[in-house]
């Protein structure tokens, strides 16, 4: 499945034809989620992968094996992915299940479904410049160009996936139908912790305080960033090239005050409080 320079486009939204296809769109929005069911919710770069990991190690009560030994889009796959019939389809519960899909796209699939669903929310300042990165390394996204004309498109919502504006209202205004945890990638950075107490309590998942150690310690940045099946050097070089940008790139919080100008960071403000403006939501921006 190669289509690195294909584009499919589903309810306006432009979508990597390398990793997707019609009919992988169709089936996410037409999938039959189990109570058991786990769904990772994420615009991206908002912090997906380590949340597939922490969700593998809680699930495994802090061993690394699964984590070390199966890439992260085969324990947690994609559901709109082109492979995921097929995964999903021989996968056994208790699932983990990954989705950027916004709100709407899944709202008649999730109707009156009990699944647990952990949004995961980033600053989108620091979404934005991890995306744009993300882009220079990702043969199978566009060229970005500069920041500048990146950041208009993110503001506009015409980069791939959508707009994030849209993506966390969407999801967030629906907390109270869908059995529903929304946490902040900030939040998991300063209370690493805390953050795992609150997920596995969620999850009905309880850790002892071992488990618990061990789950902090293997989802870390820095193990992460050396675990092969989460750092995507899995993925051959003409899809995903190595030289150009890591994918565990950074990991921190307020990395947007390195490339945004002052005029950017003003526009950027001004929009969001515009667009944010009815939402209780708070971020953490440095
Ligand atoms: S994707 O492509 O949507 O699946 O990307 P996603 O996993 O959502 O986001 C990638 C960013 O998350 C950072 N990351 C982490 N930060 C802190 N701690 C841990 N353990 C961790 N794992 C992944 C990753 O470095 C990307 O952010 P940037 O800012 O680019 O470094």
């Amino acid at each position: 499945m190669a289509r690195l320079d294909v584009t499919e486009h589903c309810h306006n939204i432009a979508f990597p034809g390398h990793l997707h296809t019609q009919e992988s769109l169709g089936f996410a929005q037409n999938f039959r989620f189990q109570d058991s069911d786990t769904v990772i919710v994420t615009y991206p770069k908002s912090g997906t992968t380590w949340m597939q990991e922490i969700l593998t190690l809680i699930h495994s009560k802090g061993d690394p094996t699964l984590s070390q030994n199966i890439p992260n889009w085969s324990r947690a796959p994609w559901l709109e992915q082109f492979y995921s019939p097929e995964v999903l389809g021989a996968s056994q519960s208790p699932r983990i299940i990954t989705t950027h899909l916004p709100y709407h796209m899944l709202a008649s699939a999730l109707k009156g479904s009990k699944a647990k669903i952990i949004y995961v929310a980033r600053n989108p300042k620091d979404v934005v410049v991890s995306f744009y990165y993300f882009h220079k390394m990702a043969n199978f996204l566009p060229d970005p160009s500069s920041f500048e004309e990146f950041l208009d498109n993110f503001l506009e919502g015409t980069v791939h996936y959508g707009s994030w504006f849209d993506h966390v209202k969407g999801w967030t205004s629906h907390s109270n139908d869908l059995n529903f945890l929304y946490i902040a990638y900030e939040e998991m950075w300063k209370d690493l912790k805390g953050s795992l107490e609150r997920l596995s309590s969620f999850l009905q998942f309880p850790l002892q305080p071992d488990e618990l150690t061990n789950t902090q310690r293997h989802c870390s940045f820095n193990s992460m960033k050396e675990n092969k099946m989460v750092n995507y050097t899995l993925i051959p070089e003409e899809i995903m090239d190595h030289r150009k940008g890591q994918f565990m790139r950074k990991g921190k919080i307020g990395d947007w005050k390195n490339i945004f100008t002052k005029q950017q960071n003003s526009r950027f403000e001004d929009f969001f409080d515009e667009e944010m403006l009815n939402t209780d939501l708070t971020f953490i921006w440095e």
